[in-house]
């Protein structure tokens, strides 16, 4: 598969829960490369942009608030097929209907608190990452 770069956010309940570790061993054990990582509030309006494909939809200003509630570690993923890869890592979005051994199947039991974000394609992963990192800010 190609080398590609995906955006990948351990959310609010992850590192409240202090699961921070326990994904980003997930993801380097896997043998992807971190290549940007960071820990922010993320503000509203970045939430809102980040989120727009759900504006509108009856759970989008729930995710905001959420998403907004603490902070979350973000980062910039590489490797050959990182962007399906962490899809599958990762688990479906409904944690009851996650794969056992993924991240939402272990460690989540509703949707609205999943734990982790990942890009869902190509043109999202380009997006998300331009949204959050500036291009110095990547060192691969
Ligand atoms: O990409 P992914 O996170 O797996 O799911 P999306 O359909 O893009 O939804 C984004 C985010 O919104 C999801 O991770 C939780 C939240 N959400 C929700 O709280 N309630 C829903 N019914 C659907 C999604
Ligand atoms: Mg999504």
């Amino acid at each position: 598969a190609d080398t590609e770069r995906t955006y990948i956010m351990v959310k609010p309940d992850g590192v409240r829960r202090g699961l921070t570790g326990e994904v980003i061993g997930r993801i380097e054990r896997k043998g992807f490369r971190i290549v940007a990582m960071k820990k922010m509030l993320i503000p509203q309006s970045l939430a809102e942009t980040h989120y727009g494909e759900h504006k509108g939809k009856p759970f989008f200003e729930g995710l905001v608030r959420f998403i907004t509630s603490g902070p979350v570690v973000a980062m910039v993923v590489e490797g050959p097929g990182v962007i399906a890869e962490m899809r599958r890592l990762m688990g479906a979005t409904r944690p009851w209907e996650a794969a056992p051994g993924t991240i939402r199947a272990d460690f989540a039991t509703t949707v609205d608190e999943n734990i982790i974000h990942g890009s869902d394609g190509p043109e999202s992963a380009a997006r998300e990452i331009g949204l959050f990192f500036k291009p110095e800010e990547i060192l691969s």
